[in-house]
Order: C-alpha cells, then sequence, then structure tokens
C-alpha cells in the first residue's frame, strides 16, 4: 500500500512517518511538505534513506503539483497533516492559515476523488469545538458537540472539517476524520507551549504564562495519537469522525512548574504575561468512541512523557538550538519582546 502523508516533516506527521515506516515495512510512504518555517527536512533524516520512503517538496496548495504525485504515486491512502497549526500566528495573519487548512484540503480532496484513493484523513483539532468553562468539570467535547471556533487558526482547521463532510456526502469520498487534544514529545516546534518552557528555562530566560495560567489543555503523548490515526486509516468506518484525547487536563502553569522541577530551575523565572485574545479555557476530550469501536486507549502516562520529552530535548539540543537561532527569533521578539518588557 501507498500512504501519502502531508506535512510529515512537522511534529506530528514526522512521528507519524516514523510510526508507519516501523510498524508497517511492507508498505510505501511518501512525504510531501512545503517545508515551511515549521517543517524540517532534518528531522526525517532516519528516514530518507529507507527504500520505502520518499520525501516531495511540495505545497498542497499547488494543484497542478499535487495532482502530478498524485498521477505518480497512486495513493491508497492520503493522510493530511500539513496546516499551519500555532494559534498565535493565526492572531497576527489568519491568510495563510485560510489558504493552506481549508483551499489545500480542497486540492488534496478534489486529486483523492480522480484517483480513487481508498481513504481520505483529516488531521483535525479539538479546538473545533470551541472552549468548556473551568467550572463544569463533568462536561466534555463528543464527536456530537457543535463546532465552535474561537481563533482564526481553529476557524480554518472547522472549515476544513466541514469541507471534508461535504465532500464524503456529495462525491461518496472515504473520508474519516480526526480531531485530538494537545499533544507534546519530540520534534515539536519551540514555539508551542511545552518546548517553549523547556528550551527558555535552559537557557534561564523568562517563562512567560499568559495570564493567569489557569487554562486547562488535556495532553497526550504524541506516539498514542499517530498510533489511533494509524488504527482509524485500517479500521475506522468511513465516514466518521473520532475524538482522540488521553483524559489528561492539566492547568498550564502547573506544566511550567512541573517543566521547572525537573530542569531544576527556580520557578521565579515564570513570568505573567498579557494573555492570549480570545484564549480558549479548557479542553476536554471524550475519547469513549474509538476505545468502545477501535479499541484505542492512550499508554503513555503524563509524568513519563514530560520526562521522556524533556530527556529529548537535552539530547537532541542542535536539532532546536538551530531553529532558535534563525528567523525564529524575530517571531520571539514580535510576540513576546513587549509583552516581557510589560509584565
Ligand atoms: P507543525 O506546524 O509542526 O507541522 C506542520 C507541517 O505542515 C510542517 O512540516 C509544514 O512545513 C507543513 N506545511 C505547512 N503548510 C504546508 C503546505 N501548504 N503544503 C505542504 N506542507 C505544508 O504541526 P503539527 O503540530 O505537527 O500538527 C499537524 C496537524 O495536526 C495539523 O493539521 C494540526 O492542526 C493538527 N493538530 C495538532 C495538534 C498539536 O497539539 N500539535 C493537536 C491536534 C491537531
Ligand atoms: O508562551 C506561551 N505561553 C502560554 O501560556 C505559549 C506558546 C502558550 N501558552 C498557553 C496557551 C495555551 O493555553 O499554553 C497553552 C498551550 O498553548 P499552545 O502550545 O500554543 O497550544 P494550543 O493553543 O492549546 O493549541 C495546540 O493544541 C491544539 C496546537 O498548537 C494546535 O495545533 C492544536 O490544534
Amino acid at each position: 500500500m501507498t500512504i501519502l502523508v502531508t506535512g510529515g516533516a512537522g511534529f506530528i506527521g514526522a512521528n507519524f512517518v516514523y510510526l508507519e515506516l516501523d510498524k508497517h515495512p511492507e508498505d510505501r510512504i511518501v512525504c510531501l511538505d512545503k517545508l515551511t518555517y515549521a517543517g524540517n527536512l532534518e528531522t526525517l533524516k532516519e528516514a530518507l534513506d529507507k527504500p520505502n520512503f520518499r520525501f516531495v517538496k511540495g505545497d498542497i496548495c499547488d494543484r497542478d503539483a499535487v495532482f502530478a504525485l498524485f498521477e505518480e504515486e497512486k495513493p491508497d491512502i492520503v493522510v493530511n497533516f500539513a496546516a499551519e497549526s500555532h494559534v498565535d500566528r493565526s492572531i497576527e495573519d489568519p491568510g495563510i492559515f485560510l489558504k493552506t487548512n481549508i483551499l489545500g484540503t480542497q486540492v488534496l480532496m478534489d486529486a483523492s476523488r480522480e484517483y480513487k484513493v481508498k481513504r481520505y484523513h483529516q488531521v483535525s483539532t479539538d479546538e473545533v469545538y470551541g472552549d468548556l468553562p473551568l467550572d463544569r468539570p463533568d462536561l466534555f467535547f463528543t464527536e456530537e458537540t457543535p463546532l465552535k471556533t474561537s481563533s482564526p487558526y481553529s476557524s480554518s482547521k472547522a472549515g476544513a472539517d466541514l469541507l471534508v463532510n461535504a465532500y464524503h456526502r456529495t462525491f461518496d469520498l472515504p473520508t474519516t476524520i480526526s480531531r485530538c487534544s494537545n499533544n507534546y514529545g519530540p520534534y515539536q516546534f519551540p514555539e508551542k507551549l511545552i518546548p517553549l518552557m523547556i528550551a527558555n528555562a535552559l537557557d534561564e530566560k523568562p517563562l512567560p504564562v499568559y495570564g493567569q495560567g489557569l487554562n486547562v489543555r488535556d495532553w497526550l503523548y504524541v506516539e498514542d495519537h499517530c498510533k489511533a490515526i494509524d488504527l482509524i486509516i485500517r479500521k475506522g468506518e468511513v465516514g466518521q469522525v473520532y475524538n482522540i484525547g488521553g483524559h489528561n487536563e492539566m492547568k498550564n502553569i502547573d506544566i511550567v512548574k512541573i517543566i521547572c522541577q525537573e530542569l531544576d530551575k527556580p520557578e521565579s523565572l515564570i513570568t505573567y504575561v498579557t494573555d492570549r485574545k480570545g484564549h480558549d479555557m479548557r479542553y476536554a476530550i471524550d475519547p469513549a468512541k474509538i476505545h468502545r469501536d477501535l479499541g484505542w486507549l492512550p499508554e503513555t502516562m503524563f509524568a513519563d512523557g514530560i520526562k521522556m520529552t524533556i530527556k529529548w530535548y537535552l539530547d537532541h539540543k542542535d536539532w532546536w538550538q538551530r531553529i532558535v537561532s534563525g528567523d525564529y527569533m524575530k517571531y520571539y521578539e514580535e510576540m513576546y519582546g513587549e509583552r516581557l518588557r510589560q509584565a
């Protein structure tokens, strides 16, 4: 079988490429990635010399290039990870989010129709459900929760999900969608909460916590997410949506304190800064459906996963230091400079 993985040079996509190569060596993996600021070919270096892996640099919005690749590879399955994925960037510049996340999805699905793929899988997010109040711990997102988005990022992901459902109903495209909670683990770009705090703590730089740090996220180790997608593309039912989460809710401030403790750094580095605009309060997934229908359960406890993640960042300083020394510093100054000066 040939599986086309888009966005495979990013955080979750790369972890998925490695899982597939390891678990299904009989399959061929083709990765299409534009290598935006978030994509890094170095992340895929151990895959590049495998005979059943091919990397293609390209944009999912480029219709001619996408159709040419489908003509050449005739993929059986498409898994779309390619996206602009950072909420803060979507607040600064929504346009590229709409283009990549919605129009790119359309191009991939048009090619999937034309070349009659057996499965088109869309990697979505729990953020499409909006947020939950902190004082209702009994509430969780199910697959039936209405879409109600807060940021340009989550709106673009919700728009893509609606389009996927339309292509299934109107054109009979064999689709599935997964909506996952916050991932953490190796190869996450250091603009996201956990790797940013690890990198800053190691350099003894301020740890910028938005608002009071009381927002809650439901953390899932990236490998567990990838295993769920592997199950969905092989055993999931066409037309279905599957929520993926680990019932591991934590306040941001508690995560940051754990990182300080693990790295033996003082909590005085914690700096409360101006809140994110439209900041979602709480995400919490009910993963009962994927457990019941496909037997999936998360395998990594947060206490272990965070230790493995911190160790990975300590062992791979070259990987993230190259990132934080380049263009990223410009982003960092724009996003945090004024906020930290005001704090
Ligand atoms: P990421 O930002 O680390 O990686 C995105 C990848 O997509 C990069 O390699 C980038 O180069 C590539 N890309 C961007 N635009 C492209 C384009 N036009 N054409 C081809 N490639 C392009 O993102 P991630 O955190 O790995 O997220 C992957 C997917 O999972 C996204 O769709 C995201 O919405 C979703 N998701 C992420 C999380 C999370 O916690 N990170 C949680 C739930 C869902
Ligand atoms: O510097 C920071 N300080 C801070 O307090 C950063 C970067 C984040 N935060 C807070 C904001 C959030 O409440 O930490 C929480 C997590 O932030 P992010 O890592 O930016 O993730 P989030 O906004 O929750 O979105 C993530 O999960 C869902 C991914 O980036 C999305 O791609 C995914 O869909």
